[in-house]
């Protein structure tokens, strides 16, 4: 009796496999409004994978936050960006130019396990290396800033002989030597300068928005000796994000690749509120978007990473759009690229 029965069932199944696909995608987050209008490109329709490596530029998310060190929820990033791409187009006003034929694809999210930093790395690292070896720049959405650590690792790896500058917006240097013995948010960068220093070198890298009473005397010195260049937040607000942007491709002159690394807390609370350590005096959110797209425009810039954005503590879903954006400038830097 029961064998018949199990018979029937696998008759059933195997009827409904020959069938028909119900008008599913497959699992995984599906932001399916907005799809726009036949003269125009909406993100999210633009950023939809074939699963084809021909690709121009990537999207990417690595949401592991398990190694932030206050307010977390950085894992939850990836998402909330792209429930906020489809409220953008492909096209700038600005320039009359449409970056739609740009081959950029949302790749999906590194596999991380919140309970296991080592494998989380590992696999991140693999999937910067993997893009790197392929020439495809990647904007990566993070994550705690740690992931910068794995992030610009895999990218050396996959660029052995190449140099890298690093242009950083953050409040903190987050050149600390570890959090009383352990691995965090707050050392990524001293980690690339100490474990890849043939690569990673101070005197090509800019950290931009270094805020006052947020810091301390030993790692700015430290990044002095390593030859930072520091660009205050109050030195980014007086000079203007212009001398900034001169400044970092200065520096970067020697580098054979740029990276572009953005702790959400070196931009202002006022456009990016929704991060773990908020900031009253960041730079201007829409200076750090500019700075994204001039950089990525030059033909050195392998990718770019956003961390830290917390959309628990975000207000109106405003980190979420900047991040958003910010992307979308990313690729347009990527796609106005000189031809050479
Ligand atoms: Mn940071």
């Amino acid at each position: 009796m029961a064998k018949a029965k199990t018979k029937k069932a696998n008759g059933a199944a195997a009827k409904a496999k020959s069938g028909a696909q119900p008008p599913i995608k497959k699992p995984g987050l599906v932001v399916n409004w907005l799809k726009g209008d036949p003269v125009e490109t909406r993100s999210n329709s633009w950023l939809e994978w074939d699963g084809s490596w021909n690709l121009d530029a990537a999207f990417l998310g690595a949401p592991f936050d398990g190694a932030g060190t206050v307010r977390s929820g950085s894992r939850h990033a990836p998402d909330a960006v792209r429930y906020a791409l489809p409220w953008y187009t492909t096209y700038s006003t600005t320039d009359r130019v449409d970056m739609n034929k740009l081959r950029v694809a949302d790749i999906g999210d590194v596999q991380t396990i919140v309970t296991d930093m080592d494998t989380s790395y590992r696999n991140i690292t693999a999937t910067t290396k993997f893009l790197g070896e392929r020439g495809i720049p990647v904007a990566v959405i993070g994550g705690d800033n740690s992931v910068s650590y794995p992030i610009v690792r895999g990218l050396c790896q996959a660029m052995p002989k190449a140099k890298f500058a690093l242009v950083h917006f953050d409040a903190h240097h987050d050149l600390r030597e570890s959090h009383y013995g352990a691995m965090s948010s707050g050392v990524p960068y001293r980690m690339l300068l100490e474990k890849h220093g043939d690569q990673v070198q101070g005197r090509y890298m800019t950290q931009i928005g270094i805020t006052d009473f947020c810091n301390n005397p030993t790692h700015h010195a430290y990044a002095r000796k390593q030859g930072i260049t520091v660009i205050s937040n109050i030195d980014a607000y007086r000079k203007g994000i212009d001398y900034a942007i001169d400044v970092a491709l200065d520096r970067a002159k020697g580098a054979d690749a740029i990276f572009i690394s953005i702790d959400t807390d070196g931009a202002d609370q006022s456009g990016a509120p929704g991060t773990a350590a908020p900031n009253p005096f960041g730079v201007d959110a829409r200076d750090v978007t500019w700075t994204v797209r001039q950089i990525a425009a030059n033909k050195r810039c392998v990718g770019m990473d956003i961390t830290e954005f917390s959309p628990p503590t975000d207000v109106a879903t405003m980190t979420a759009n900047w991040a958003a954006y910010t992307v979308m400038n990313f690729f347009y830097g990527v796609a106005s690229r000189k031809k050479k």
